[in-house]
This record gives structure tokens, sequence and C-alpha cells, in this order.
């Protein structure tokens, strides 16, 4: 049995097109118009496939497929998130939701009478770049934050979550942790560069690193460009970029295995002859080591404490995300890796730098993922690319493995 290659690209394709601004550039942030349409497609495509729509509270989409007499049993789950980034490719998350509606439109093309109902999930806001934290919609499927917190989270363009799922139509009734699925497995991109490196087909992905999320704010002292002496100056965009090279300092620290990224900064009063006043920047730490990622989280602290000190700066720290590392179910580890070895896929395990939300559906069910390869190692990028036939092998791969979940024990 194989997926419909074309169809499955064609719908890659068609829903890349979602989101794109004058400048063709991608960015479908949660909640966003741009999500919605990317939301009605998935919705549309999951009716012409035969699936019924469930939209929980916090406006995650379940596209199911199940019959009377299956539809008691704990469903088998697939999917991943549609939201993006700002300036996205299109196949991060993308990928994972349209497979899971290619191989339910494969097995019932081939007659196939799943024991249980299968389940495609497109989950709200895993990227997190409007409503932080990351993950979100997953997270309160999985019982890590109660549906009513989230919806009151404010975004950084100051919208709330529940008013804008409310405005885009996805504000739904169903009370989060639909149905516990027997398994979740997520294909996804790899999104960096070991398996195009290698040469590696498949990525059988056994671990996932932990992520945390900080706001940094730091205020100096506004003053003149020309007229401050050096001496004299309290500059919080000096602060700010100092911070920035303390954590690139310390993931070259012999043996690190941190990432550390500033992704956002903005000064005030921003004006190109005036000492910033005030710094405001966020802080993504990884590292797959829990003990090594809070060590750093503290080295961070007591840098930002010294800085105040050393430059007469005020510093306040406000957490925007924390997710530990995750170790993935061994048993469904292994139904991947023999899924690829069976299609004569070359495949290595490896640990997912991204976040993703199969890190919060292990938390409710057994969870593993399958990893395509990034040409390049690029993602978060409109550059972003992954080889049809490597799209195509990743959801035969998947196409099995839910097979095996949803037939009758032999
Ligand atoms: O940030 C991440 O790792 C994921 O893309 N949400
Ligand atoms: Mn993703
Ligand atoms: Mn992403």
């Amino acid at each position: 049995m194989r997926i419909d290659g074309r169809r499955l690209i064609k719908n890659i394709e068609d829903l890349g097109k979602t989101g794109l601004d004058a400048q063709g550039r991608r960015s479908r942030t949660a909640a966003s118009d741009a999500d919605k349409a990317a939301r009605d497609l998935v919705c549309m495509w999951m009716e012409e496939t035969g699936m019924r729509i469930a939209v929980d509270k916090i406006g995650n989409i379940f596209g199911i497929w199940d019959s009377p007499d299956n539809k008691d049993e704990e469903p088998f789950m697939t999917g991943s998130h549609i939201d993006t980034v700002i300036n996205a490719g299109k196949y991060d998350g993308c990928l994972g939701v349209l497979a899971g509606i290619e191989i339910v439109r494969t097995l019932k093309e081939n007659g196939v009478k799943p024991v249980r109902p299968v389940v495609v999930a497109a989950f709200t806001n895993e990227e997190g770049v409007r409503y932080a934290p990351d993950m979100l919609g997953s997270l309160v499927y999985a019982g890590g934050l109660d549906a009513e917190t989230a919806l009151k989270i404010r975004g950084v363009d100051g919208s709330v979550l529940g008013d804008e799922l409310k405005r885009i139509g996805y504000a739904g009734s169903g009370e989060p942790g639909f149905a516990r699925p027997c398994a979740f497995i997520e294909l996804h991109i790899e999104q960096g560069p070991i398996l195009d490196q290698e040469g590696i087909q498949i990525g059988v992905v056994e671990d996932l690193q932990g992520i945390s999320w900080f706001e940094v704010t730091i205020e100096g002292r506004q003053n003149h460009a020309g007229t401050t002496p050096t001496a004299m100056r309290i500059d919080a965009g000096l602060a700010a970029s100092k911070v920035n090279v303390f954590l690139r300092d310390r993931c070259l620290l012999p043996g690190s295995r941190t990432v550390a990224t500033v992704g956002t900064i903005a000064f005030e009063p921003n004006a190109v002859n005036v000492i910033p006043e005030k710094a405001v920047f966020t802080v993504d730490l990884r590292n797959p080591d829990e003990e090594a990622l809070s060590a750093e989280e503290h080295a961070l602290m007591d840098y930002l404490r010294e800085l105040e000190k050393t430059d007469h700066v005020k510093v306040t720290v406000c957490r925007r995300s924390r997710f530990k590392p995750v170790l993935f179910d061994a048993g469904i580890v292994d139904m991947i890796e023999k899924g690829a070895a069976d299609r004569s896929l070359s495949c290595r395990r490896i640990t997912s730098g991204a976040g993703q939300d199969a890190q919060n559906l292990a938390t409710v069910c057994p969870t593993a993922m399958i990893f395509v390869p990034s040409i390049g190692g690029i993602s978060h990028n409109p550059q972003e690319y992954t080889r049809d036939e490597d799209v195509i092998n990743g959801a035969n791969v998947l196409l099995d493995v839910a097979l095996l979940n949803v037939s009758a024990p032999e």
C-alpha cells in the first residue's frame, strides 16, 4: 500500500499559498486571518476525505474517521500544526497534518476497516510567535494548562487568544483532552542538517531537547548620542548586546550542547541619536539535558544580576515558556525504525532540536516522531525544502505504522 504522492505534494503546495503577503512572505501566526484561511482549507480536505471535524476550546482541530463499530475504541492519532513563524517555509507542521489526511484517504481507498478511529489533529499555536508559550494547543490538550487560562493569554500584538479564536470562528466547544489516543505519531521535517548531511532518508526521533524562553527588559537612561561622555552613559542597548554575546560564549564552551537565540529585540525610544533607555528582548535556550538547561538558566540569571552592577541598569526577567526534554516511547520508536527498514529506507535515531506537539502528547500516550530531511538543514525560512521523494517516503512510513495501530491484532 502506498500514499498518493502527487496528491500530497499538491496539498502542501496549495496550503503553502495561504498566508502570503504582498512580498510573497508566508506568515500564519496563531488565530490570524492567515491561520483561518489555512484552517478552513484543512477542514475542507478533512471533510472531503469523509472525516467529521471536532474543534476544542483552544481551537485544536480534529479530523475524525470512525464508524459505529469502532467509535468507542481509543483512537490512533497523528497530525501536527499549520500555524507558522514569520516568513516561514511551507513544510514545518503542514507536512504532518496533510500526511495524516493523506493516509486516511489511502486507507479508505484500500478498503481498510480500522479497529479504532483514526484522528488527524491540527494543534493551535505550536510556534508560539504571537502567543507564548509555544506548543500551546497540544499543551492544553494534554492537560498541561487549563483552557480558560490559555484563552486569556495576551499576544505580542496586545490581542487576546480567546478573542481571536472567536473572531476567526475556531473557538470550539470541545473539552480539551479529546479521547486519549492509543498512540500518537507525528511526521515532521527535521529542520536541522543531520539527515541531509548523512544522506539518511528517515529520522527515527527518540527524544527531544528542553526549551526555555524568557523576555528580558533592561532599563538604562535615555540621553544624547553626541554630548553624553561614554563614562556617563547608562546604555540599555549596550547591556542587551552584552547578554547576547554572553549567551553565545556559553554555547561555545567546550562540550556545551546548549543553543541560545535572541530572536526579538526592541529599543525605546529607538532613535538613531538617542542612547536607548530600554531594551526588551527574548531569549530562547535549548539543551537535550534537563540539568544542563537548568544550569544555563542559572548562569544567565547570575550574569543579569552582575550586569545591573557593572552597567548600572535595571533588569527584569519574565518567563515565557519552559519544556523539559522528552524521551519518546521505545515501542513506537522501534515500530517506526522497523517501518523504515521494511521499505528499505535508510534511517537513524535522532533527537529533535525543535519543540513539537508530540512532546505534549508524549505525556498522555505512547508517542514518537518520523523525520524527513531538510535540505541544508534550513527551516523557519522560506528556503525550507524537503524533496518530494522524502515527503512521500515519510508519509508511507506513517501509513505503515498507522496501519499497524489500526489493524486487528494477528
Ligand atoms: O520553536 C520550535 O522549536 C518549534 O518550531 N515550535
Ligand atoms: Mn513544527
Ligand atoms: Mn516551527
